[in-house]
């Protein structure tokens, strides 16, 4: 399992709730490294290219205009198998088969206003982090590790 990256967005709804905080807690906690973070107000023309996928969906439309609805934290969190374990942590798509414990399982109970995004494979992972940041926006640790997270 190689150290990896993922692109982690907690959604309007999320925000508007209070829930920025214990969202970043779950990944720093569990031994994750923030790699870079920003609150900003996406347009449509960015989500309409990170949700390029489904873009034929009914949805489609709707989750666009309620993403493009208020302000979101962009993140990018690295660690061993994070793009897997990620999504083991935000929960299933629909927070009705998230299971208690994981966040959407927590805190939701509508598809359509699941409070966060992470990406689901190395290539999502790797298409979302160069669309929602620039290069010079992916700050390096460097050797400040801390010495007893991991084995
Ligand atoms: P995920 O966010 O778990 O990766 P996805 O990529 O299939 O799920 O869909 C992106 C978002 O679109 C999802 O978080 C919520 C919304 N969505 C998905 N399926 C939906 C549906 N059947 N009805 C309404 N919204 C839906
Ligand atoms: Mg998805």
């Amino acid at each position: 399992m190689a150290t990896e990256r993922t692109y982690i967005m907690v959604k309007p709804d999320g925000v508007e709730r209070k829930l920025v905080g214990d969202i970043i807690g779950r990944f720093e906690k569990r031994g994750y490294k923030l790699v870079a973070m920003k609150f900003m107000q996406p347009d449509a023309a960015l989500l309409e290219q990170h949700y390029a996928d489904l873009k034929g969906k009914p949805f489609f439309p709707g989750l666009v205009s309620f993403m493009a609805s208020g302000p979101v934290v962009a993140m990018c969190w690295e660690g061993k198998d994070v793009i897997k374990q990620g999504r083991i942590m935000l929960g299933e798509t629909n927070p009705l088969s998230s299971a208690p414990g994981t966040i959407r399982g927590d805190y939701c109970i509508d598809i359509g206003r699941n409070i966060v995004h992470g990406s689901d494979s190395l290539d999502s992972a790797q298409k979302e982090i160069a669309l929602w940041f620039k290069d010079t926006e992916l700050v390096s640790w460097g050797p400040t590790e801390n010495k007893w997270i991991y084995e």
